[in-house]
């Protein structure tokens, strides 16, 4: 049971239970799938099965054209990322297929079989997910397809080329996810929820993609170099090391912790263009579906801060704490509020012989420099004499009423935690 993971945060239990009891009202599904087609249930089907938590995110939209938009916009994606994944297509092969990939949105055949990866589906059902990218309005459909055709050229620059400089640190996460932003961005504003502003200024729209890229990037360290691939740029991780794939042995833990923490502090360079996207959102459940990545994000750089677990394993966030960050991310102050306390942790833990600690100190200064509110995030870890008896009674009384409470949970925040 997960339950136990925040056993020692009552903050954390206290969330989960307020998560049901409705406080999951603002950011969980509105169900119309009576008034849907049976092609556009199975996108919804595909979407939950590939991103069960964000899945939920983006079923919280309010508009319902906005809502179905960003719905095929997330499957095309997740399709164009499956053949970039799949190592069993050969260069020759996948570098013509990333490029014209846009164009199978209007071929009502395209499908690919022979892919192995573990969303293969979306593959494998393009015909499906690409009707219903026609019954989209022109707008829509426009600008998936141009970001479409933009990632999937942009994906085989770095296939030939190393990721040396930060600036093709920033190209190349420009391209998996800034462009996601940038397409984001324009459909907020197509369907009127949004300002004008927010389409247009592509420049913001990039800084969010690039701040949660960043940070699965560095988050992935371990994962990526056991696939064999390499996203931390050379420029940096050359000054702790002779080779990427150093960085994972024991021997060098104090410079590859070095080189996490430099990383990190260009990651955290993000946060102010950040807060001045978000600040510009109007609509609820746009802001919701927004904010909710961005907090994800400053916890896990916080979690992998100065953290050598990134060398040994997968460094998440507990459940208990995702909701509870989730929960808390309904408005701006709110969300300055989760950053300010994260930056702040990171600040307290600089070591002082790090190489790039003036650096850190100076960003994290800035950071916390926009994200000034009255508001407050505060964690306890303690167990007050009232919390146990509390937590004894509702478990003595309650079992079966608590596995219910970490179905739903468990569905919503699966991926972002361990
Ligand atoms: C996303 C982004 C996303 C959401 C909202 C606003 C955004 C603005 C700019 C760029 C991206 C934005 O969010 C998801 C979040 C997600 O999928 N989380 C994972 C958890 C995890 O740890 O990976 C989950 O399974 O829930 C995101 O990461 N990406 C994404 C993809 C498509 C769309 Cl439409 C929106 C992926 C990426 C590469 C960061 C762009």
């Amino acid at each position: 049971m997960e339950f136990v993971k925040s056993f020692a945060h009552p903050d954390e239990v206290m969330a989960l239970v307020k998560f049901k009891m409705g406080g999951c009202q603002a950011v969980m599904p509105k169900s119309d799938t009576k008034t849907m087609s049976e092609t556009l249930k199975k996108c919804y089907v595909h979407l939950t099965n590939t991103s069960r938590s964000f899945a939920a995110v983006i079923q919280a939209i309010d508009d319902v054209a906005l809502r179905h938009a960003t719905c095929i916009f997330y499957l095309v994606l997740r399709a164009l990322d499956t053949v970039e994944d799949d190592m069993t297509i050969p260069n020759s092969i996948k570098i013509p297929m990333l490029k014209s990939f846009h164009k199978n949105l209007l071929d009502k055949n395209w499908k690919y079989m022979d892919s192995k990866e573990k969303d293969k589906l979306v593959l494998e059902d393009f015909p499906t997910i690409s009707y219903e990218f026609r019954q989209l309005k022109p707008v829509y459909q426009q600008v998936i397809s141009d970001i479409c055709q933009q990632m999937g050229a942009g994906m085989t620059v770095f296939f030939e080329r190393d990721l040396i400089t930060l600036a093709e640190w920033d190209e190349y996460c420009h391209y998996v996810a800034g462009l996601v932003g940038i397409g984001l961005s324009k459909l907020f504003s197509a369907s009127k929820q949004e300002d004008e502003i927010v389409g247009k200024d592509t420049y913001l729209s990039n800084r969010m993609g690039l701040f949660l890229q960043k940070t699965n990037i560095i988050r992935d360290y371990l994962e990526d170099q056991l696939e064999g691939r390499a996203f931390w740029p050379r420029a940096v991780w050359g000054k702790y090391a002779s080779e990427l794939g150093d960085l994972a042995k024991e021997e060098n833990v104090d410079k590859s912790v070095q080189c996490l923490n430099e990383l990190i502090t260009n990651a955290l360079e993000l946060i102010p263009d950040c807060i001045k996207y978000m600040s510009r959102l109007k609509d609820q459940s746009v802001f919701n579906f927004c904010a909710i990545p961005q907090v994800m994000a400053i916890g896990t750089l916080e979690r992998c801060y100065n953290n050598s677990k990134v060398f040994k394993g997968v460094v998440k966030i507990r459940k208990g704490e995702a909701v509870k960050m989730m929960m808390g991310s309904t408005n701006l102050e709110q969300v300055k509020a989760i950053m300010s306390h994260f930056t702040s942790q990171i600040l307290r833990r600089i070591p002082a012989n790090d190489p790039t600690a003036n650096r850190t100190r100076e960003v994290c200064r800035q950071a916390l420099d926009v994200c000034q509110t009255k508001h407050e995030y505060t964690t306890s870890s303690i167990f007050p004499p009232l919390y146990m008896s509390c937590i004894l009674m509702i478990g003595a009384i309650s079992y079966k009423y608590w596995s219910e409470i970490s179905a739903v949970y468990d569905s919503f925040v699966e991926s972002y935690t361990t």
